[in-house]
């Protein structure tokens, strides 16, 4: 991979659900060594700290389980405009924080990528669809709305407008196996490419994942990732609130950060839902940093040339 310039964000965000310690991950990451693996595969850091949510007043939502609804839409403003000024600089990869970090992040991307013309898409390697909003959630987390938030979704009257609305053709969810029956039924009615476990056992992970990098390369697109850690099995992963057994395996994760690699599409990155509080002896933290480093280059073994094609 080509030298890049990786601008690291702290988000602490712990507003997108009830169980606290998100907001330990961003110091996680550091502990773990994210910086020295970054700097080892012979790209540049720099590490904008950490950030805090802008100060906002909102009227209360018409569905009353909706919780800290201020608080998220203040991270929503701070981290879109965080990830606005940091992509023509580098690549953003966003230390979280709970998965509420993507209504700012992804909305952000978005709306960098429409200046630069070229079109956006999104890889949500996730156990859930995250495509609830405000209106539909049961358990009132918003750390199951941001997908619907950026494709533009009812609901989101309290957050910030969006500057570009995603395209649900251009999201691709990997790795489902925890999906409401509200999710299910907007993902029926919209487009998005869901790539559930099942998908995954019968085909394995590299097929759908290429054709997906195959559309979003034929027309030149910026690739935003979003890396849940309940993306991976709890066995291997553990340190997430949100378990759900039957998730993707260490190798499986790997292959798809090396294959993200290999397709040079990548334009940011976040790292979402490490509660640091419910790991064992830092094996997640340490994962998803392993991880980051296939993403950016780290290899078992360099052989000259490869293709997925
Ligand atoms: B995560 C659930 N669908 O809405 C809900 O971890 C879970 O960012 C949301 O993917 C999980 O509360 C959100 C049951
Ligand atoms: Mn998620
Ligand atoms: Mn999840
Ligand atoms: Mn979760």
């Amino acid at each position: 991979m080509t030298q890049t310039h990786c601008i690291l964000i702290g988000a602490p965000v712990d507003c997108g659900k009830r169980r606290r310690g998100c907001l330990m991950g961003p110091d996680a990451y550091r502990t773990a060594g994210l910086a020295e693996a970054i700097t080892a595969l012979g790209h540049t850091v720099e590490d904008l700290g950490n950030l805090a949510p802008a100060a906002v007043e909102v009227a209360p939502h018409a569905n009353d389980k909706v919780y800290a609804l201020a608080e998220n839409v203040g991270w929503t403003q701070t981290l879109m405009a965080a990830a606005q000024q940091a992509a023509p600089r580098g690549l953003p990869i966003f230390l979280g924080g709970d998965h509420a970090l993507a209504l700012g992040t992804v909305a952000g991307m978005a709306a960098h990528a429409q200046t630069t013309g070229r079109p956006f898409f999104a890889l949500w390697l996730d156990a859930h669809s995250d495509i609830h909003t405000p209106n539909t959630t049961d358990s009132g987390n918003l750390h199951g709305t941001p997908v619907g938030y950026v494709i533009g979704r009812d609901g989101f009257e309290a957050f910030p407008a969006l500057p570009a609305r995603v395209d649900p053709a251009n999201i691709c969810m990997i790795g489902l196996r925890s999906v409401d029956s509200a999710e299910h039924a907007a993902l029926l009615d919209i487009n998005v490419d869901v790539v559930d476990m099942r998908v995954i056992d019968e085909s394995g992970i590299r097929t759908p994942l290429a054709a997906f990098l195959d559309r979003v390369a034929a027309v030149d697109g910026m690739l935003h990732v979003s890396l849940d850690v309940d993306f991976l099995d709890p066995s291997v992963a553990p340190a997430v609130g949100t378990t759900v057994p039957g998730g993707a395996t260490v190798r499986e994760g790997h292959l798809v950060m090396e294959m993200l690699c290999d397709s040079g599409l990548v334009t940011s990155l976040d790292l979402v839902e490490l509660n640091p509080f419910l790991d064992d002896r830092g094996k997640t933290a340490s994962l998803m940093v392993d991880l980051t480093a296939s993403l950016l280059g780290r290899r078992v073994f360099d052989r000259p040339t490869r293709s997925h094609a």
